[in-house]
């Protein structure tokens, strides 16, 4: 059954839920260990030597009580024992499946990419059902679904460009840098969302230039021969384009859209998110050092500045619509919150995420302790269920969403954004947080073959049910396989893929799906899927990978753009004010034991209990 374009993000009355609040307990290494130990232990992981993140605060001690204080109901034993036939096959993967699934993964990307060329390309999207291709709905300029994204400036070719690059493509890498060195131009009409537009084209373009002028080439050659610069230039003229959106508001927050040809258009709406306002660092400030103008980066870091201010005095969290700009409302220009739900979904995800980030790219200290206070924030207000991951007793760890002002949870749903977030946990050190939150969606993905947008905790049931092809749940499962190398993360990918293959997949590509329940197709695949999730899908076979082997080499975007850290290079200051990183970091975790890889991450009688809570059926 095909259905047109009808998900949208349903808008609920929050509900109040009074659940028993659970600080999590303080684990000093997880705060403190960030991306360079992670990583050292990534490449450790690599060699058989055994992991090396872990809080002195017993992050993986203690797992014995917890079998016995759950067993002790003889029911649930039963179950476990029963629970624990079905899981014994998550504790080895078979070195020919993972190249059966690698190749599988590449199969997958080739699909979606070689059909939009062949059926789309110059539009921004493929339609897999029709087999044509998609540009802005010009018709309907309210279509925001459509036209916060689809600029006309072939959007999927773009946002593919280092997944060519990555799955070993070169010679295709080649000839679509020229195809969009010769034919982009952004002197559209169109009006597009700068958010969208920053982080699908503007960080493509400049992965791709980065990737081009590697000397090293560890992708081949991807020069096309008399490359010149042309795709940073595109990236230059892309961003010239959106900062117009900063320029116009009292706040200095941007605009949520932008006209590429006429500026801020007159009568936009003048609400934006955190994620939306706050997440353009990266991508800005990588452009602003490779021109050698700082403007891009100030805006962008500004904007971060005027958000960090806004947070709630009380919890310390932030929300998501906020009012942005002047125009014909009061308040206007004050960056009033429009609602009070904080959460780690849908327009909140990449404000942590590059709070993060944009400190392991640029090396500036107090994006790093504003990123540590917000997740202490987080772990306190949003953290629900048992205090710890693997031990003690109580309901599966959930982060949910809560009110910015009082903490109190605000609704009972999680949205598949959210999915992502363990990623970042595991950048920040925080490893067996990752782990459970991970199993989380995994346990929802298994239920359904896919994530429903939304997923009601306290019903069990989905509250939104399309999933558009999402990449969050695979970018999670790859980075958390790349840290503790168990294959049980190899088992989830390989369900992702299956399940793919399954449901989503239509005549000249993959389809979003309507509904996760009925598994009803809509005509669309979005960018992110070659982009992001079948980039991570292929990453997490293809053991071999540069990418894999150096991995201290490379920071993900939240588009899945892979930026090379050149540390000596990006990490200049603009001034004589830039202080170097006072980090805690530290690398006197104790090491994780080696049978941690060869049992379940999570373990059996929590996996269990969490399949039982999500409804899975085991
Ligand atoms: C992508 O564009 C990015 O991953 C973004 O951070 C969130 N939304 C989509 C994928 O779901």
């Amino acid at each position: 059954m095909q259905k047109k374009y009808q998900h949208e993000t349903s808008r609920k009355r929050p509900l109040v839920y009074g659940l028993h609040f659970m600080h999590f307990g303080r684990c000093k290494c997880i705060r403190h260990a960030i991306l360079v130990i992670v990583l050292a232990i990534m490449s450790l992981s690599k060699t058989g030597e055994t992991l090396a993140v872990k809080s002195p605060s017993q992050l993986f001690r203690s797992m014995l009580d917890l079998s016995q204080s759950l067993m002790s109901s003889k029911g649930l034993f039963e179950s476990a024992v029963s629970v624990s036939q079905s899981t014994s096959n998550y504790m080895h993967f078979h070195e020919d499946v993972k190249s059966q699934m690698q190749e599988e993964t590449r199969k997958m990307f080739y699909f979606g990419y070689d059909n939009y060329m062949k059926y789309a390309y110059p539009e921004d999207e493929l339609n897999p059902i029709d087999c044509n291709g998609r540009g802005p709905d010009v018709e309907n300029p309210s279509n925001l679904n459509i036209n916060d994204v689809l600029g006309d400036f072939s959007l999927t070719l773009v946002d593919a460009l280092d997944t060519l690059a990555v799955i070993g493509n070169a010679s295709e890498f080649r000839r679509a840098a020229q195809l969009v060195i010769k034919n982009l131009s952004f002197h559209k009409n169109s009006t597009v969302q700068v958010f969208e537009s920053n982080i699908r084209v503007l960080g493509a373009l400049l992965s791709a230039h980065l990737l081009i002028v590697d000397p090293e080439k560890p992708f081949g050659d991807l020069d096309p021969g008399w490359y010149d610069g042309e795709l940073l230039e595109l990236a230059h003229d892309l961003a010239s384009r959106l900062l117009p959106a900063f320029e116009e508001t009292g706040t200095g927050l941007p605009h949520p859209r932008i006209s590429l040809r006429l500026g801020v258009p007159v009568d936009g709406v003048r609400e934006t998110c955190s994620s939306g306002a706050g997440s353009l660092v990266l991508e800005f400030g990588l452009l602003s050092r490779l021109l050698g103008d700082p403007v891009y980066e100030m805006r962008a870091r500004r904007a971060v500045d005027i958000l960090w201010g806004l947070r709630s005095q009380v919890t310390g969290l932030q929300t998501w619509p906020i009012t942005s700009a002047s125009g014909n409302t009061v308040n206007v220009d004050s960056g009033r919150w429009t609602s009070k739900l904080s959460g780690l979904g849908a327009g909140m995800d990449s404000f942590y995420e590059y709070l993060l980030k944009a400190f392991i790219m640029f090396g500036d200290a107090e994006d790093y302790s504003r990123f540590n206070e917000i997740y202490e924030k987080i772990k306190i207000f949003m953290r629900k269920g048992r205090s710890r991951c693997n031990s003690g007793v109580g309901d599966h760890p959930m982060y949910v969403n809560v009110d910015m002002t009082n903490g109190n949870t605000m609704t009972g749903w999680v949205d598949s954004l959210q999915a992502a977030f363990p990623a970042v946990q595991l950048l920040a050190g925080d490893v067996e947080e990752a782990i459970c939150h991970h199993a989380l969606f995994y346990a929802i993905w298994k239920r359904y073959g896919a994530l429903p947008e939304r997923f009601n905790w306290q019903r069990s049931q989905p509250d939104v049910l399309f999933y558009p092809l999402r990449p969050e749940l695979a970018e999670s499962t790859y980075f958390l396989y790349q840290a503790t190398k168990n294959p049980f993360y190899l088992h989830v990918g390989r369900e992702l893929v299956e399940s793919l293959n399954q449901h989503a997949r239509a005549r000249c590509g993959y389809a979003t799906l309507h509904s996760v329940i009925d598994k009803s197709h809509e005509d669309r695949m979005e960018s992110f899927f070659l982009s992001e999730t079948c980039k991570y899908l292929y990453l997490l076979f293809d053991e071999n990978n540069y990418i894999n082997r150096n991995p201290m080499k490379y920071l993900f975007s939240t588009e899945g753009h892979i930026f090379p850290l050149q540390h000596g290079r990006f990490r200049k200051s603009w001034d004589a004010t830039w202080h170097a990183p006072r980090t805690n970091v530290t690398d006197t975790c104790a090491a994780i034991p080696a049978d941690r890889k060869l049992t379940l991450p999570l373990r059996q009688p929590y996996l269990h209990q969490l399949f039982q809570a999500v409804g899975v059926a085991t």
